[in-house]
């Protein structure tokens, strides 16, 4: 196996841990090079669930996981999910831990603004996580944002919290939030320090020796092309790039090491949070599906809207994302509606297009232009094999691959690990 890239080919949730966690087992090196701990990872190994937020997927595989430069980090959340995992038997040191020194961290004013803030847009929230990543993210980008490495140095620290407190306590006092201390903050980034320190590394070196050594890296994506906040329903998306492009800049290595990407996708579409969503059904068919595939967020447990299969929005996903194959999940979840739809174009003032187009006005009116197909009755849950699936639903899968321009490689039939179908 070359290097891998998984990526959200839709609003997130797609069940990208589940395969993630097939291909660590093929790999050797698992990164993560964007996002934060507004990402829920469900992984179910043998009698154990683990949910993981911010700690790459191979650690639960024995495989060295790497948090590269391009997330967030928050290191209480990251100490508290791993003393969870810990108590769930798996160890997490810098054995099988490694953390980019220039990761930008979440600090506790990071989510108290991301609150403050969507409290005050009131009906126009984005409907943030709340964990403070854009916050985060835009500190990095201000170059105003700590980093691991300052951590060592608590001149350094205490002039850098300064700067950040300027900027942050103005915008708390005008949300009518409260205000950080700086002594506090710095108390208890140097108590952190001797936790986090003896994780980072310049993670670059790391990815370009396993380069040299020919090692396998899986880059894990978090969040979806949709969420992208260029490529997706800005302003409705997360901080970051979640397209596969940023999994070179998110770790550290050329272009070239992402190799081949996979983009996961569901049979449906869900999404958590604000935001346009043409195929949404607030029917008892969605209900149905919200019902039946458990579509509530592992994060927040916040329950997810649901709808069609947006194929006019996977192709856009397949296009900007850089995604070679499609791996479909919960198809099941399908089983036993009598017929399915499939959008391939938006209507949008009239006139039909074969694509969302980047305004958020025409977004928000964009109506789904649907093909209808003939449903299955028989299930498809735990299918192995292409064989065990009702011709229908291969037809639907086919389908799908025309219209989204990409095959689909594998087909995801229940959470467990093995009830998968590999094409070709
Ligand atoms: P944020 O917090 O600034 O990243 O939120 C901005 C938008 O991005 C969406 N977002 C997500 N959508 C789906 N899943 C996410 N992660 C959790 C999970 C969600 C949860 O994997 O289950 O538990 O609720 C995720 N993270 C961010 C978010 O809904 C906003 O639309
Ligand atoms: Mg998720």
């Amino acid at each position: 196996m070359a290097n891998v890239a998984v990526i959200g080919a839709q609003w997130g949730d797609e069940g990208k841990g589940k395969v993630v966690d097939w291909l660590a087992s093929r790999a050797d090196i698992v990164v993560r090079f964007q996002g934060g701990h507004n990402a829920g990872h469900t992984l179910v190994v043998g009698n154990q669930t683990y949910k993981l937020s911010l700690l790459p997927s191979g650690v639960v595989r024995g495989k060295l996981g790497i948090i590269g430069n391009g997330v967030v980090l928050d290191p209480q959340a990251l100490l508290s999910e791993i003393e969870k995992v810990g108590m769930q038997g798996l160890e997490v040191g810098p054995h099988n831990l490694r953390i980019a020194e220039n990761v930008p961290l979440i600090l506790p004013l990071h989510p108290a603004l991301d609150k403050a803030r969507e409290a005050a847009r009131g009906e126009n929230k984005i409907g943030t996580t709340g964990r403070g990543i854009g916050p985060a993210y835009e500190d990095k980008v201000a170059r105003r944002a700590i980093r691991l490495c300052d951590l060592t140095d608590e001149a350094v620290l205490s002039s850098k919290l300064d700067e950040l407190l300027l900027h942050h306590n103005t915008l708390l006092r005008g949300l009518g939030a409260e205000e950080f201390r700086k002594e506090d903050l710095l108390r208890d980034l140097l108590a952190l320090a001797p936790r986090l320190m003896p994780f980072a590394e310049p993670a670059w070196e790391r990815l370009d020796a396993a380069r040299v050594e020919n090692k396998r890296v899986l880059f894990e994506g978090a969040q979806a092309v949709m969420l992208d906040v260029d490529h997706g329903t800005y302003p409705f998306v997360t901080s970051s790039n979640t397209v596969a492009g940023n999994a070179a800049a998110g770790a550290g290595v050329g272009p070239h090491a992402i190799g081949t990407v996979l983009g996961i996708a569901k049979a449906y579409t869900t999404r958590v949070g604000s935001g346009p969503f043409p195929t949404e059904l607030h029917d008892e068919i969605g209900k149905k599906l919200g019902e039946r595939g458990h579509e509530f967020g592992t994060v927040t447990g916040r329950p997810r809207r649901c709808g069609w299969f947006d194929a006019t929005m996977v192709r856009q996903a397949v296009k900007v994302g850089g995604i070679s194959g499609l791996v479909l999940t919960k198809l099941d979840v399908m089983d036993g509606l009598p017929e399915v739809k499939v959008c391939t174009g938006y209507r949008i003032d009239g006139e039909v297009v074969g694509r969302l187009p980047a305004n958020a006005a025409l977004q928000a009116k964009a109506e789904p232009v649907y093909e209808t197909m003939e449903g299955w009755s028989e299930s498809t849950r735990g299918a192995r094999s292409w064989g065990q699936l009702p011709a229908t639903a291969i037809k639907y899968v086919r389908r799908i691959e025309e219209l989204v321009e990409a095959p689909v490689t594998m087909l995801s039939t229940s959470p467990e690990r093995d009830d998968i179908i590999l094409v070709n």
